[in-house]
């Protein structure tokens, strides 16, 4: 009766420890997007406070350093709907019919924070990086453009396809509201 009552206690507490690992992936498979930083889930809004990458959207994968991020955007993205490549790697995996057109910094010369897209973001606010782009990447040769409105609208900025820009310049600081490319 004792050992039979300790291996349902064992089963409960088993129970119980599968149910919270199972919760986040509910919540990062739903349609809406969700953000992780090294595998626990942060708000959309943090989203700017690090570097993440959405090739494996809707959930947006954050780290603490630029090379743990690109690498997981390359090599650690197997259910994602888009990936794609990034320069630095000579041998690039081209399985998905979109890839990763930009990588935009919160600072000028590439620094603070960053994020590797391959979607178009009508809105910048809903993952925290409205008007704070200062610098970018364009990336696998693509041609992202620039809107100060949200929605693509307002003043534009565009630069040459597989442009490194590393100061947009005082005009267009930390003005970008939505992004898309368009080569
Ligand atoms: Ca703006």
């Amino acid at each position: 009766m004792v050992a039979r009552s300790r291996s349902w206690a064992v089963y409960g507490l088993l129970l119980a420890a599968l149910s919270l690992l199972l919760a986040p992936l509910a919540i990062g498979s739903q349609a809406s997007s969700a953000a992780t930083r090294n595998g626990a889930q942060i708000p959309l809004s943090e989203v700017s406070r690090h570097h993440c990458h959405d090739g494996a959207y809707p959930e947006i994968r954050c780290f603490d350093d630029e090379e743990s991020r690109d690498t997981d955007a390359v090599t650690g993205v197997e259910q994602g709907k888009a990936v794609g490549t990034v320069e630095k790697f000579l041998a690039p995996v081209a399985r998905a019919s979109s890839s990763y057109y930009v990588v935009w910094y919160e600072h000028s010369n590439y620094g603070g924070a960053s994020y590797m897209t391959a979607f178009s973001h009508s809105d910048l606010t809903a993952i925290g990086w409205n008007d704070v782009i200062s610098s970018f990447k364009s990336i696998n040769g693509q041609r992202p453009k620039w809107y100060d409105g949200a929605g693509y609208s307002g003043d534009t900025w565009q630069w040459a396809a597989g442009a490194w820009v590393s100061y947009v310049g005082n005009n267009a600081n930390d003005r970008f509201s939505s992004v898309r490319n368009l080569p």
